[in-house]
């Protein structure tokens, strides 16, 4: 506080040696009389105390400004190394879980005829049972899903989108809008532009804001069905509560048919003529076939055409889900291997993160 003072008079010292009139001393006059204000001996030593400690308050205050700021910066990002520690945990768990369903798919293919397992040791079933392995530091859930059970978008007739039909209109669609969805998804993929009763060709699709033309080929992924005609977001995926149909349709079964062997039931239930006791019955029945047996149930007359009851394809969807200990949440991944004869496998399909249904 001295030396402030000492060098407040020296200043003033050295203002005054400046000649009066110099442009100096024109600009700094202000400081001049400031300085002598302050130094003059009737000077308030108060105001002068209270120069100090405002200076003093608010140089405390700027570093507790900084000291906190700094610590809001390391706990922020402290917590978010740890979210993503947990979330990275989950993913990897995810993906084993994907790569145990794979070699289960392996296994599945040597013992396709067995009747007799080891202990512990049965094949895991392709119709969407869920299995839960423990992996530290958390564990994983692995649902497979032989594509066989599903509605192929790709090999659809005008006889087998009567399946498709059912299935829109149990999901809550008006029969309208389901007539349309169908009659729309054999437009896009058929090679003329001939316009079917409720579907839509070029002539609806250029009339779009964003125009686009019908495809007139395969779907090349499911999400596809987003450019078709009534098909939105919410039907395809599923919403508020509802499910979507993407869990029942597949580009890689390669048959007009169900098999009945791995079909989901909200398939079955779509089958022409089936009742849900009826669905009931084949879920139960195949629960205790191995994996390729022939299902023993009797069918009415009309759904024959529709199904199947025996065989797999040799395209699966895995959905695999991770989780951490107590946690509830789960980074999920969805994918869809095709396995080749020579036990050799690809990927068709793999998003990751996906929403799965527990
Ligand atoms: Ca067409």
């Amino acid at each position: 506080m001295k030396l402030t003072f000492e060098s407040f008079s020296m200043i003033l010292k050295k203002l005054n040696k400046m000649p009066t009139k110099s442009v100096f001393m024109r600009k700094h006059n202000k400081v001049k009389k400031f300085l002598e204000k302050i130094l003059a001996p009737e000077s308030d030593i108060r105001t002068q105390k209270g120069i100090i400690l405002i200076i003093v308050l608010w140089v405390l205050t700027i570093l507790m400004v900084i000291v906190l700021s700094f610590s809001v910066m390391a706990r922020t990002e402290s917590y978010s190394t740890l979210a993503y520690r947990e979330e990275l945990e989950k993913k990897f768990l995810a993906e084993a879980g994907v790569e145990r369903g794979i070699a289960e798919l392996f296994y599945r293919n040597l013992f396709k005829n067995a009747n007799i397992f080891e202990e512990g040791r049965r094949v895991w079933r392709a119709d969407g049972t869920a299995y839960s392995v423990l992996l530290s530091p958390g564990y994983f859930t692995v649902k497979i899903i032989d594509e066989s059970g599903k509605i192929d978008i790709n090999t659809l007739t005008d006889l087998s989108g009567i399946i498709l039909r059912s299935l829109l209109i149990n999901s809550g669609i008006q029969e309208r809008d389901a007539s349309e969805i169908v009659d729309s998804i054999l437009d896009w993929k058929d090679a003329d532009d001939l316009r079917r009763l409720n579907g839509a060709e070029d002539d609806f699709y250029m009339s779009l804001p964003v125009p686009y033309k019908a495809k007139n080929g395969r779907f090349d992924t499911l999400e596809e069905l987003l450019l078709v005609k009534g098909i939105t977001p919410g039907i395809l995926y599923g919403g508020n509560q509802k499910k979507g149909i993407l869990d029942f349709i597949t580009i890689y079964s390669n048959s007009t048919t169900i098999n009945l062997l791995s079909a989901p039931k909200e398939v079955l239930l779509a089958v022409p003529g089936f009742t849900p006791e009826i669905a009931d019955e084949i879920i139960s029945k195949r629960e205790d076939l191995s994996t390729t047996g022939v299902l023993n149930v009797t069918i009415p007359q009309e759904s024959t055409q529709f199904v199947k009851q025996t065989g797999s394809s040799n395209a699966y969807t895995i959905e695999s889900a991770g989780y951490k200990d107590k946690d509830k949440a789960a980074f999920a991944v969805r994918a869809t291997v095709i396995i080749d004869t020579a036990n050799k496998f690809q990927y068709v399909y793999y998003k990751s993160p996906v929403q799965v249904r527990k």
